[in-house]
């Protein structure tokens, strides 16, 4: 059976609180995003089989995490998909490097293609509808520690991300 699987970089407890907070001074714009599911996708995979996840595992083993900082300092409004982010207006090319890397990967896999280019953000809001007004955000900075991959799925009607597998950076 195949599993609805995305790459990303979790977001640890003070830096979800410092995100809380966008979220409340933003107000009641659309379907606040729980804490708990706070994350930085790098590369969404879609439905993966599992013969894909183990030739991909085997392709990321030796996956290296680069030692860095993102700092997230706009407001995104991604209207077509009707959510509101918090994003960064330099992309640090070490990241940009490892997405590229993973959703290269998964695209050769006959997994999903990111046609877009990659804009790290971290999404605060779903179901925003029509067009708003951002004010300029105080930045968050989220250091990258560890990159999971992550299975997606419902239990009793409940979104679920639980990841599958770690990779860390040896800071
Ligand atoms: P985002 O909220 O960071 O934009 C898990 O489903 C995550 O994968 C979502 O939170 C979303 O990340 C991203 N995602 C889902 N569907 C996607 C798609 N079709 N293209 C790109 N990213 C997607």
């Amino acid at each position: 059976m195949a599993e609805r699987l995305f790459f990303a970089i979790p977001v640890g407890i003070s830096h979800q609180m410092a995100l809380i907070k966008h979220q409340t001074h933003l107000g009641d714009i659309g379907r606040v995003v729980p804490s708990t599911h706070f994350h930085l996708t790098l590369a969404f995979l879609g439905q993966v089989t599992h013969a894909q996840k183990q030739a991909l595992l085997q392709r990321w083993q030796d996956l290296t995490v680069p030692e860095l900082h993102l700092t997230l300092d706009r407001y995104l409004h991604f209207e077509r998909a009707g959510v509101v982010c918090l994003g960064c207006s330099d992309t640090p090319i070490a990241l940009n490097r490892l997405a590229q890397q993973l959703r290269r990967d998964a695209a050769r896999h006959g997994l999903h293609a990111h046609r877009a280019p990659f804009r790290p953000h971290v999404t605060l809001f779903r179901n925003v509808h029509g067009a708003i007004e951002l004010p300029e955000p105080n930045p968050v900075t989220l250091p990258l520690n560890e990159v999971q991959l992550v299975r997606s799925y419902r239990e009793m009607g409940k979104l679920v991300y639980s990841p599958l597998m770690r990779w860390r950076n040896v800071s």
